[in-house]
């Protein structure tokens, strides 16, 4: 046994950004034993780096040994022991203890690494209990960010797409970040997404500009120190990508897929790249979807535009996510026949099985587009020959744009819990062999995503992905238990309440002042940030609610509407078909009912669309009420940054309450039967 003992060690963290759920106070319990490491290459190097900086804190003692079974004293073994690579896999490991001693078995240095923060999670009751070996592996093999940075500061999307937390964390005036400072800030953020369980991320937009298009050729040394920075907390990089490509950067004449040029042109090209960077992850593909090119334009399928790419990685062992985000988005409002939701469906079902295995489709957990309440999509069922990812979005377009919280855990559980075939029939966490997606939510903002609160949703996507059945609100509370430590605060109880009351139901409370009963949109053309009923009303975009004086809502039934009801199997198709059996919550999404419409609540559709409005009001100054009761229990600044933003909330509620309560009460001409101010 060769043992080092830590003296001094560098905080693996040391960056002005904030530490988010990785301070250093939750390494104490472990900072503060006899910690034994036993393994070898950089993930492991990563773990001993972490081991030394928190015993270095808490006065604990590290060592690295090279047995797996040493002799001595110790209180924490961190191992890696090839022989169980079967049962878990590169990431998984096993948890136990005895005699006093927890031992963290793993196959491989990534599940060491999953280990370690697992045992960072536990803090204490890691050491206070023997445990039976339990194994631990992810769900989805593929936990995946997807950030929508441009290199530059794009003239109507800024330079973060849906960004709501500053400028990019890998590109600054037109160049990737590549001082130590920033390159030290990417690495912080790896480790903070490898603490919730990521272990992939494309780093640039899905639409694709001039600049950006680089990135694969003459920019790519770009993505190799990026992706140097990711690689110690076992984050790999994948890149979106345009399918035209092999026109704006290799001078040919077409992008067709299956024109052998263009075949050879995307085999050097990603050739190259794995000779820059040989763990990339592969490609993200936004192809003929709001004017980004694709195979359409030479008559080809999306099959063949996907295996085009996936052809070109296989070789490597790469993987093209190819997005399903495909539909018209120059439709004429008056045409009442083509309904935006059946759009990914009716291009890609009829292409089950036409894809390679290294081709995943990537399908919006919705069919229309990340709205605070959608069913889930048709089309995560109906492709059971294709390996299938379930895009989310961490970035709260519609959602609030991280200036109001909302919780989102909770709503990713339940689509990812959702069994498009039924009872007893796989859920959707078990369909999505490609992955778990999520659009990520982090900026250059000291606080990575603007609002401190939002920080819950980024570690959610990573803990959902490998544990899909875990109960969202337990995830809240161990975002909370790890960011605001409160077990050294004077009042833990009164600090882990306070922020919990105010996380739990914000999605809900978020839904009920916006748009209601699942019909959606409703906000201000553009940027999507607060009410504008009939904003996308009369839009290219296929994004209407169709009210009148007489009632609201998309009639997308078999019977007398678009049919999009029945792109689901039974038990769904029926369900969703009657308005009787429709589940209140998505009424408005699937059907155009008059106004005294009676909900299972019990509530006409009218008095329901008035009480949410109000209540979600209610629960924002209830919310606000609450954090402002713990200012002298957390970081000022955090307080502060929070408090700022809930004044925002608080009044952007109030415009939504009233546009939409004064908007059906001008159409509907009905009175709140409680007589509450309408304009
Ligand atoms: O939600 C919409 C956004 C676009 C985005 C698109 C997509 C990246 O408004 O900004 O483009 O979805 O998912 O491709």
């Amino acid at each position: 046994m060769t043992a080092s003992t830590a003296s001094t060690a560098a905080s693996a963290s040391a960056t002005a950004s904030d530490p988010a759920w990785l301070p250093p106070e939750a390494f104490r319990a472990l900072g503060s034993r006899r910690v034994l490491v036993h393994g070898d290459g950089l993930l492991a190097d990563t773990v001993w780096g972490e081991v030394t900086a928190a015993c270095a804190e808490f006065g604990g003692e590290a060592a690295r040994v090279d047995g797996p079974d040493p002799a001595g004293p110790y209180d924490l073994l961190l191992r890696t022991r090839r022989e169980h690579l079967d049962r878990l896999g590169e990431e998984g490991f096993f948890l136990e203890r005895a005699g006093g001693r927890t031992t963290v078995t793993a196959a491989a240095p990534h599940g060491l690494l999953h280990g370690l923060f697992h045992v960072v999670r536990l803090g204490r009751t890691a050491f206070d209990r023997d445990r039976q070996r339990q194994a631990h592996r992810p769900a989805l093999a593929l936990r995946m960010l997807n950030h929508w940075d441009n290199v530059s500061v794009h003239p109507v999307m800024g330079q973060v797409e849906r960004g709501y937390a500053g400028g990019s964390l890998f590109w600054r005036d037109g160049a990737a970040r590549g001082s130590r400072a920033d390159l030290d800030r990417v690495r912080a953020y790896g480790r903070l997404l490898a603490a919730g369980g990521i272990n992939a991320l494309a780093l640039n937009n899905v639409n694709v500009h001039a600049e950006e298009a680089r990135l694969l050729t003459d920019r790519l040394g770009e993505v190799a120190g990026l992706a140097r920075a990711l690689r110690p907390y076992g984050i790999r990089t994948h890149l979106s990508v345009t399918f035209a490509a092999p026109v704006v950067l290799g001078g040919l004449p077409t992008a067709d897929p299956l024109d052998p040029a263009v075949r050879a042109w995307w085999a050097e090209a990603t050739g190259r790249v794995y000779a820059a960077i040989p763990d990339f992850g592969g490609y993200v593909v936004k192809a003929d979807s709001e004017g980004q090119p694709g195979p359409f334009a030479y008559g080809r399928t999306h099959a063949d535009g996907a295996n085009l790419l996936a052809d070109a990685l296989a070789p490597y062992g790469g993987t093209v996510h190819w997005r399903a985000f495909v539909y018209d988005h120059r439709q004429d409002w008056r045409d009442r026949s083509t309904d935006r939701a059946r759009a990914a469906h009716d291009h890609f079902t009829p292409l089950d099985g036409a894809f390679r295995d290294n081709a995943v489709l990537q399908v919006k957990h919705g069919p229309m587009d990340f709205q605070v309440r959608e069913p889930v999509s048709s089309v995560i069922g109906a492709m059971p020959a294709t390996r299938i990812a379930v895009e989310i979005q961490a970035t709260q377009e519609y959602t609030g744009q991280q200036r109001h919280v909302c919780a989102l855990a909770p709503m990713w559980s339940e689509v990812l819990r959702f069994r498009p075939q039924g009872e007893g029939t796989p859920t959707v966490a078990e369909l999505a062999r490609g992955g778990l997606v999520a659009v990520s939510n982090a900026g250059d903002d000291p606080y990575w995503t603007g609002h401190p609160l939002a920080q819950a949703n980024l570690y959610a996507v990573g803990r959902l992905g490998w544990e899909p059945g875990a109960n969202p609100y337990r995830l809240l509370g161990e975002w909370i238990d790890l960011t605001f430590t409160p077990e050294r605060s004077p009042e833990p109880e009164r600090l882990r309440a306070g922020v919990y009351a105010v996380l739990k139901d914000s999605w809900r409370t978020y839904e009920k002042y916006t748009a209601p009963l699942g019909v959606g949109f409703m906000v201000q053309p553009g940027h999507h940030y607060g009410p504008s009923v009939d904003g996308y009303e009369y839009s290219p975009w296929g994004t209407y609610h169709f009210a009148d004086r007489d009632g609201v809502g998309v009639d997308r039934s078999r019977a007398t509407g678009t049919g999009y009801a029945a792109q689901y199997a039974k038990p769904w198709s029926e369900l969703y078909e009657s308005p009787d059996t429709c589940p209140d919550e998505l009424l408005l999404f699937f059907h155009h009912v008059s106004y005294d419409h009676v909900l299972h609540s019990g509530k006409t559709v009218i008095q329901h669309i008035y009480d949410t409005h109000f209540e979600g009001v209610e629960e924002v100054e209830e919310a606000r009420r609450v954090w402002a009761s713990l200012a002298d229990l957390v970081e000022p600044g955090r307080h502060a940054r929070v408090a700022e933003r809930y004044e925002e909330q608080l009044r952007s509620a109030r415009e939504w309450r009233d546009q939409v309560n004064s908007y059906f009460f001008r159409k509907s001409g009905v009175p709140d039967a409680h007589g509450r101010r309408i304009y």
